[in-house]
């Protein structure tokens, strides 16, 4: 038997190994493992320093995790994780790296691509990041009228946007008092026109962060933030007042940026994996050089700790194989990301994209059907908030919802009544899911609060929860730049784990340029002057015909075939 053919073996077993397992433990429920297990959270938590990683309200046993261990063997995760930290070309569909464990290396041994070694680059451009965040801090960056830089506008989108605009939120107790960050992402005028509403263009800097410089929200923000200051300062203030963060200096010399406020980075480093480079500008600008430094310290630690620490006591590989488990084993569909902390409130989008984008693949590395489902949909919402809206249906409702509870022990405010009733709430949600309330519990409590019994059997199944619904938690002490990026690097390394496994390219994302391809094609089609759209399917050529319509006609209410309604 050959090496690939004896791996795929291997794999089918491990598979099917736990799907044996999972018909004999899936009648368990955690009430029962919790009381059967005093030891229960012990044998399935894991810390790394003071971030503890607690997994005991997931569906596993001890026999669980030793199964889920030996997929992850026989699926070579150790193979691919030396891969991934070797530079090689992991990304086999772009025939890139992706190294951005580079980006955050605080280690003298060499990172190296091809036989060279990058972090010259990336201490250099590093260095000129740090030096250019100083001189705006400092006030020393001056515009065209000689007056310091007091707002910052970031035009990205995808990668290039959700990283800084959520850890600038995150990180608001480091970010410079004086100085105003905004982020631009949606072509939709509405946000740009937020975004440079009561700027003034002569302390206004803007970034336009674009890994290509051709994305087209981000260039036609970056056309309109261009004329909003050309309107006041003129063409001569374009190379004081726009800054570019991209590998293509050609087109942003286009533009009218000047080389020296130019921030390159490489194609090794995925857009949604940027923050650590120079696509972190508007944060380190924000927050300042030291606490960027803390969080690139953060994500090196977590980055030894994967790659270095062994299987079982290996946060992201016990956070991935809990999800295969939920996944490809008790069918979960979905996975919910509930920061019990208002400064993270856009960490569930900025792991929407990471998860989603990574993982959420149809075929494998060499083109082939997948034969497991991959990534679930990820969403989110900041707690206590999501109790009164989605964790109904998490409690309740018929198909079971993972979650990750995700918060800080210490709050960065003073008032320390709000915080126990935070963290009161979120352990309260775990439970609730994992132990639940069974019926003649419900019915008992409702007598005990002086309800009729006609009333509780009534209202019993209404007031069940069934429990053994599956979630972790991550407890640290404070959330600061170290923190932020040790938690942000443990989803990556899980996400690439479980690209692993499930044997996709988690750094490519092929899915999102059908749609821009055909935007193309639909943007003439929308002028008042185009004839009526051809080779469109009857939807699109009826949308677009109404849209023209209601342009001619904005008041009044057109009827489906084009006639004015009765
Ligand atoms: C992320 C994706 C994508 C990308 C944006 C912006 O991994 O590649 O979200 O970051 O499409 O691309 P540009 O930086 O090239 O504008």
């Amino acid at each position: 038997m050959d090496g690939p053919t004896r791996a795929a073996t291997r794999l089918d077993r491990a598979w099917e190994a736990l799907a044996q397992h999972r018909d004999r433990v899936s009648p368990l429920h955690l009430r029962d493992l919790f009381a059967g297990d005093p030891d229960r959270f012990q044998r399935f938590s894991l810390s790394h320093e003071d971030l503890l990683f607690d997994f005991s309200k997931q569906r596993v046993t001890t026999e669980t995790m030793a199964l889920l261990h030996e997929l992850a063997r026989a699926a070579d995760v150790a193979g691919w994780t030396d891969r991934m930290f070797s530079g090689e070309r992991v990304n086999g569909s772009e025939g890139r790296a992706a190294f951005h464990v580079a980006l955050r290396s605080r280690s003298t041994a060499p990172m190296r691509i091809d036989g060279r070694d990058v972090m010259a680059d990336v201490r250099e451009v590093l260095d000129r990041v740090r030096a250019f965040a100083d001189r705006v801090r400092a006030g020393e960056y001056v515009g065209a009228t000689g007056k310091p830089i007091r707002g910052i506008v970031n035009i990205g989108i995808g990668g290039s946007d959700r990283g800084p605009a959520m850890a600038d939120q995150a990180l608001a107790k480091w970010r410079h008092p004086g100085l105003q960050l905004r982020h631009v992402s949606n072509v939709d005028g509405a946000d740009i026109g937020r975004a440079l509403a009561g700027l003034d263009p002569e302390t206004t800097l803007v970034i336009v962060a674009s890994k290509t410089f051709t994305t087209q929200e981000t260039m036609t923000n970056a056309a309109t933030a261009r004329a909003w200051l050309v309107g006041k300062l003129g063409e001569a203030a374009v190379a004081r007042h726009f800054v570019a963060v991209s590998t293509a200096r050609e087109a942003v010399a286009a533009f009218g940026i000047r080389p020296e406020n130019t921030f390159g980075f490489w194609d090794w480093v995925g857009g949604r994996y940027s923050l650590w480079s120079a696509i972190g500008l508007p944060l380190m600008i924000g927050i300042g050089p030291e606490a960027f430094d803390r969080l690139l310290d953060g994500a090196h630690a977590v980055d030894r700790h994967f790659r270095d620490g062994p299987l079982d006591t290996n946060i992201p590989v016990a956070m991935a194989l809990v999800g295969i488990w939920n996944t490809n084993f008790l069918g979960a569909r979905s996975h919910a990301i509930l920061p019990y902390d208002h400064r993270l409130r856009r960490f569930p989008a900025y792991l929407q994209q990471l998860e989603m984008e990574s993982n959420g693949k149809g075929v494998d590395r060499d083109g082939r059907p997948v034969r497991h489902a991959t990534a679930p949909v990820v969403f989110g919402e900041p707690g206590t908030n999501g109790q009164h809206a989605l964790m109904q249906l998490f409690h309740q409702g018929p198909d079971p919802v993972p979650a990750d509870f995700i918060a800080a022990v210490e709050p960065d405010h003073e008032l320390s009544g709000h915080h126990e009733i935070l963290l009161a709430n979120m352990l309260a949600q775990t439970q609730a899911l994992a132990i639940g309330q069974d019926e003649a519990e419900a019915r008992d409590a409702m007598i005990k609060a002086g309800a009729d019994r006609a009333t509780a059997e009534r209202l019993a199944p209404h007031r069940t929860f069934p429990g053994n619904r599956p979630s972790s938690s991550f407890l640290f002490k404070q959330l600061d730049p170290y923190t932020l990026g040790r938690l942000i690097a443990l989803y990556e390394h899980k996400v690439f784990v479980q690209g692993t496994i499930w044997g996709v390219n988690s750094f490519d994302q092929w899915g999102v340029e059908l749609g821009k391809t055909l935007a193309k094609k639909v943007l003439p089609e929308l002028s008042l002057d185009a004839l009526p759209a051809e080779g469109q399917d009857a939807s699109t050529a009826g949308l677009i015909a109404h849209i023209k319509r209601t342009r001619v006609s904005p008041s009044a209410w057109i009827g489906p075939s084009g006639s004015p309604a009765p």
